[in-house]
């Protein structure tokens, strides 16, 4: 998800941060190189246009602060601009209840898919859901969102052999309040712009259930037809959010950046894999940190949360803010992360996770890496630092683990820590450039 412009940016903030001074002509090199960036990972050329014309204003209107390096302010100029990019006012689903939802989308963008998502996260968060096939189109997307719909534990309610569309949703709206529903999501038929007809059964559709949300599914792929695609909806039926599917997908991935600005519509969720638990809250602030490099341990932490007991979590949220971070807490968190699902992805959220690209911890590779921890004494664990050659090669015979894998893995460990050691401040995860 947009690692173009992470690679991009990340090492413009290297040349930055090397500057004593920022000068007009600096910033204007620095300014042409975002520019670039931006459109090679699919930006809106408006957009890209105001945001550079945005911070080369600001950053040449700023006076520079003595305690901050001057790269650091330019950086954060940018940080803040692209945040107000992203931000809606609207950042959550409706609070009325029961709460229907009506997806709608281009054919294959992921609704029937994210309808699941969706459903799960409710459950989550303790509501009493149901799934709606509204797809009339095809018998096998009734199967398809059965099968979700198992995997999530919702009920699924479907057209009988030669029901009518009217008396199908009559027939929801009756029983889902029988059911005591208190979300109600409406998986609707792919659409193709063009296709009149069905852009006109998905207004019926909208008439018939009156939803509080109607939210559009954009592939991230689709890059700035995705604007359009949502206009051409939008002129249909009024669209009350956005979700980004396939944002693990795509390395471009711009079109966020453009969606909101240019149609109006904002970005409630994203998905970020196929299964059924990748579907995230939307938050501007966290993607761009993550775009620029400094992590997201905040989405990391409440991944865990939904996969580990709430005990252990504290546990380690409080040992990632205090600066005790030893070896076995990062077996703790290894073990964790082999739960959470593909290790890149959550890796993800980490771009300052050594080796990260080429990085694939299997399970045998986390068996050898328990191996050797488990090799080491309380004290090594506590404080790795001690581990000198000797030390080294008893734990090597102990694990059964050669002495270059262990400098291998104590590199890798000692990047993750220093990386999390500037995370961690007592007001919890600041940015690099606030401090001093
Ligand atoms: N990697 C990834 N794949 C996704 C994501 N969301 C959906 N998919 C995949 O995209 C494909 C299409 O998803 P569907 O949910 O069937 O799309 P749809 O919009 O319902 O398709 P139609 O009903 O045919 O219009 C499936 O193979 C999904 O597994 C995502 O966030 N990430
Ligand atoms: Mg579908």
């Amino acid at each position: 998800m947009l690692e173009l412009l992470q690679q991009k940016l990340q090492s413009l903030f290297k040349n930055l941060r090397g500057y004593g001074k920022l000068s007009e002509e600096n910033i204007s090199e620095a300014i042409r190189e975002i520019r670039l960036a931006l459109l090679a990972s699919d930006v809106h050329i408006q957009v890209v246009k105001e945001i550079c014309e945005e911070v080369k204003q600001k950053s040449l209107g700023t006076k520079v602060l003595e305690s901050i390096r001057p790269g650091d302010q330019f950086i954060k100029i940018f940080h803040d601009e692209l945040i107000q990019y992203l931000e809606a006012d609207k950042n959550g689903l409706s609070a009325d209840r029961p709460l229907r939802i009506l997806l709608c989308g281009l054919n294959g963008s992921g609704k029937t898919t994210t309808a699941a998502k969706l459903a799960l996260w409710c459950k989550k968060n303790r509501e009493r859901v149901g799934l709606v096939a509204a797809d009339l189109t095809r018998p096998a997307a009734i199967a398809q969102l059965s099968k979700l719909a198992s995997q999530v534990g919702a009920p699924v309610y479907s057209p009988q052999e030669a029901e009518k569309l009217d008396d199908f949703l009559l027939r929801v709206a009756r029983e889902s309040v029988q059911d005591r529903l208190s979300v109600v999501i409406y998986d609707t038929a792919g659409r193709l712009d063009l296709d009149e007809g069905l852009l006109e059964e998905l207004h019926r559709i909208y008439e018939l259930v009156s939803p509080q949300e109607v939210l559009i599914v954009i592939d991230s792929a689709t890059g700035q037809k995705g604007v359009d695609v949502v206009a051409a909806f939008r002129k249909k039926i009024p669209l009350t959010g956005l979700i980004l599917s396939k944002f693990d997908g795509d390395a471009r991935g711009g079109a966020a950046f453009s969606v909101k600005k240019v149609t109006g519509v904002p970005i409630l969720f994203m998905g970020t894999g196929e299964k059924i638990e990748s579907l995230e809250v939307f938050r501007p602030d966290r993607l761009v940190d993550r775009l620029f490099g400094f992590g997201d341990i905040v989405s990391l932490v409440e991944k865990v949360e939904a996969q580990v007991k709430e005990e252990s979590i504290a546990e380690i949220e409080k040992k990632i803010r205090s600066k005790q971070f030893g070896l076995d807490d990062f077996l703790v968190q290894l073990r964790i992360l082999k739960k959470l699902g593909p290790l890149e992805q959550v890796l993800s959220y980490l771009p300052a996770f050594p080796g990260k690209g080429q990085l694939t911890i299997d399970d045998k590779k986390l068996k050898r890496i328990e191996a050797i921890v488990l090799s080491m004494t309380p004290e090594e664990r506590k404080n790795p630092d001690i581990i000198n050659g000797k030390r080294k090669l008893r734990i090597s015979k102990g694990s059964g683990t050669t002495v270059t894998e262990i400098n291998e893995f104590l590199k890798r460990f000692d990047a993750v820590r220093k990386m999390i050691k500037k995370f961690s401040s007592k007001e919890g995860f600041k940015l690099p450039f606030f401090k001093n």
